[in-house]
């Protein structure tokens, strides 16, 4: 059907254009979060141009914590991990946009923070604290498939993010 040119119908075709391709599940840690970076990590999401849908801080409890990380139950810093996650308040974040995932884990830097590259939140933020459990400011989900289950973990109130 041919579409009529005039400016009620280019915005009708503009909100109909996908723009949302794929979202991910962030976390801002307890480290991140005493140390007062959650303003300074929201910045570099939204200054790379990623949406945030939802957000909310919480504290997590075991089990919380078991689902989403139930991929390390088994390791040896599964234990400290869970409880470092548990020591304070977290962030959590939905943040969308075209590939936000491999976008965000860019953002991140990668796991060890004295080897992440400067110019990362982890290269830029963080260091080793001698812990068993690598404190590293942020977490990101690693795949479509992870995003989609620590969305529902973490936002189990919000169907309107799930499908992506
Ligand atoms: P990432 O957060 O980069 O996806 P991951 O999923 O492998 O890393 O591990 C989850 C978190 O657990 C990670 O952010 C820090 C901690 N961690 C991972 N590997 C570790 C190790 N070998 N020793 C101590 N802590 C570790
Ligand atoms: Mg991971």
């Amino acid at each position: 059907m041919e579409i009529p040119e005039n400016s009620a119908n280019r915005q009708v075709v503009i909100r109909l254009t996908p723009v949302t391709q794929e979202r991910t599940l962030i976390l801002i840690k307890p480290d991140g979060v005493r140390r007062g970076l959650i303003g300074e990590v929201i910045a570099r999401i939204e200054n790379k141009g990623y949406q945030i849908a939802a957000i909310k801080s919480l504290l997590a409890d075991r089990a919380l914590l078991t689902q989403h990380y139930a991929e390390h139950e088994g390791k040896p810093f599964f234990e400290p991990l869970v409880e470092f996650m548990m020591s304070g308040s977290i962030v959590a974040i939905v943040a969308e946009g075209n590939r936000v995932i491999e976008g965000f884990r860019k953002l991140a830097g990668t796991t060890d923070p004295t080897t992440a590259e400067p110019g990362t939140i982890r290269g830029d933020l963080a260091r080793d604290q001698g812990t068993k459990v690598v404190q590293n400011i942020v977490h990101g989900s690693d795949s479509p498939e992870s995003a989609a289950r620590e969305i529902a973990i973490f936002f189990p109130e919000r169907s309107d993010l799930k499908g992506l």
